[in-house]
């Protein structure tokens, strides 16, 4: 008898993400279970990603999904995600998805994993083995500007909030709303021109400086940590690499009306980490500057300096990293490098060198869940995935549903924080 996991019918269409922008979805069925995948997308892109869709959109990614990767994929079994991640590259044929698009190859193997524990009645996690599982603690966005938010809205693109005293997943994902909740009343009560409006991932976009914004971000931490009795830190994604401007060598802080070179940058995020206590940073220098992201890294004493852009979800931009100790935590953002054998193998290296790998949303959404599983199964210790909307609440309401039923049998991750 054929086995119960062979793929036999396969179909690709364009739906629309959050922002109201064309994405690809691609449903798989095996000859026992189905599965439905569709790729995120970013706004503020490393350069070093893999192409989102080929020259043509979503349309000639669908062309060539029907011409080039159905015939290739049926048929093959979809137990066999390392073969079906293989062939998608070989069908694909660059060395960055440039023929087919990452956002389309993501799709198919998202939706190929998810018909494999379809087909065997399991949850998606439990296909993503080969690492201890974890419930993440959730880094949620509260506060936003730079790309993701209009003119007015702070330079830097997100002001983060990452609960790592908490006891549990439901408890952290609780604290993380009322401090999104009481951090829009604040702004609401004392920032003039504000008018509850929210960028990209529903975090709050106020007419503020970055300095200001984190006095509000901090003042609702120590608030709400203090009711609770759960430690909360603050955090940021600086996402330099869309301030940085390669022609005159500077930051250019827009809102501020401030220009920082490479070593005032430094300066300023040593500053910025000191004053507000800041447990987590983000992409604080361009996606080409390592050696800025050693030297920061080698300053600092329990904050995790995360590269995004800077690694790109790649195993070879880790390794280099590794090599001169850049960072000390990676952004995992399976479309950034395609598949999820791809993305295992990135995760294999953060974990063996002692980065934290924290499984990432994009800006543009969908309501997939399927990031909340690849955190688990992968044991990620971190999800960043926004605080609100209905697209980021769908992966964190998933990961409270996958706390409820596995009883205590996947631990809660603890941060040395
Ligand atoms: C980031 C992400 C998600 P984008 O920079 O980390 O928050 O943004 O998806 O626009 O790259
Ligand atoms: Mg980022």
């Amino acid at each position: 008898m054929a086995s119960l996991s062979i793929i036999t019918g396969l179909k690709a269409r364009k739906i629309f993400n959050s922002r109201g922008e064309e994405t690809v979805e691609v449903e798989v069925k095996t000859l026992g279970g189905f599965g439905c995948a569709a790729a995120p997308s970013g706004k503020s892109r490393g350069k070093y990603e893999v192409v989102p869709f080929p020259e043509g959109g979503v349309e000639k990614a669908v062309e060539r999904f029907e011409s080039h990767v159905k015939p290739k994929i049926l048929g093959l079994d979809a137990d066999n995600q390392e073969l079906i991640d293989k062939t998608l590259h070989e069908v694909d044929g660059t060395e960055n998805f440039g023929f087919i698009g990452g956002n389309l190859a993501y799709a198919v193997s998202l939706a190929v994993a998810e018909a494999s524990a379809s087909t065997h009645h399991q949850p998606l996690f439990a296909r993503f083995g080969g690492v201890k599982r974890l419930l993440p603690v959730p880094l949620g966005n509260v506060l936003g500007g730079g790309k993701h938010a209009g003119r007015g809205a702070p330079d830097i693109q997100e002001f983060l909030v990452l609960p790592f005293g908490c006891k549990s997943f439901s408890e952290a994902y609780t604290a993380n709303t009322r401090i999104h909740r009481r951090l829009g009343s604040l702004l609401g009560e004392k920032v003039l021109g504000f008018t509850g409006g929210k960028g990209d991932e529903g975090a709050w976009a106020p007419p503020l400086t970055n300095e200001k914004a984190l006095e509000f971000v901090l003042k609702v931490v120590e608030e709400v940590s203090g009711e609770m009795g759960v430690k909360v830190g603050v955090g940021l994604d600086v996402a330099a690499s869309s301030l940085w401007n390669p022609k005159k060598g500077v930051y250019e802080y827009v809102g501020e009306g401030k220009n920082r070179d490479k070593g005032e940058q430094l300066e300023y995020i040593l500053s910025l980490i000191k004053k507000f206590k800041l447990v987590y940073v983000e992409d604080p220098f361009h996606e080409d500057d390592f050696e800025s992201f050693s030297e920061l890294t080698g300053k600092v004493n329990k904050c995790l300096i995360c590269g995004d852009d800077l690694f790109v979800t790649n195993r070879e931009k880790l390794s280099f990293g590794v090599k001169v100790k850049a960072a000390n935590s990676l952004i995992i953002k399976p479309n950034q490098v395609g598949t999820v054998t791809d993305t295992y193998k990135t995760i294999v290296l953060a974990k063996s060198s002692g980065y934290v790998p924290v499984m990432s949303h994009r800006s543009g959404e969908t309501t997939n869940t399927h990031i909340a599983h690849l955190a688990v199964g992968f044991g990620c210790p971190i999800i960043k995935t926004g605080v609100v909307g209905g697209e980021r609440i769908a992966k964190l309401n998933e990961l409270l549903r996958i706390e409820e039923t596995s009883k205590g049998k996947i631990p809660f991750a603890k941060l040395n924080l």
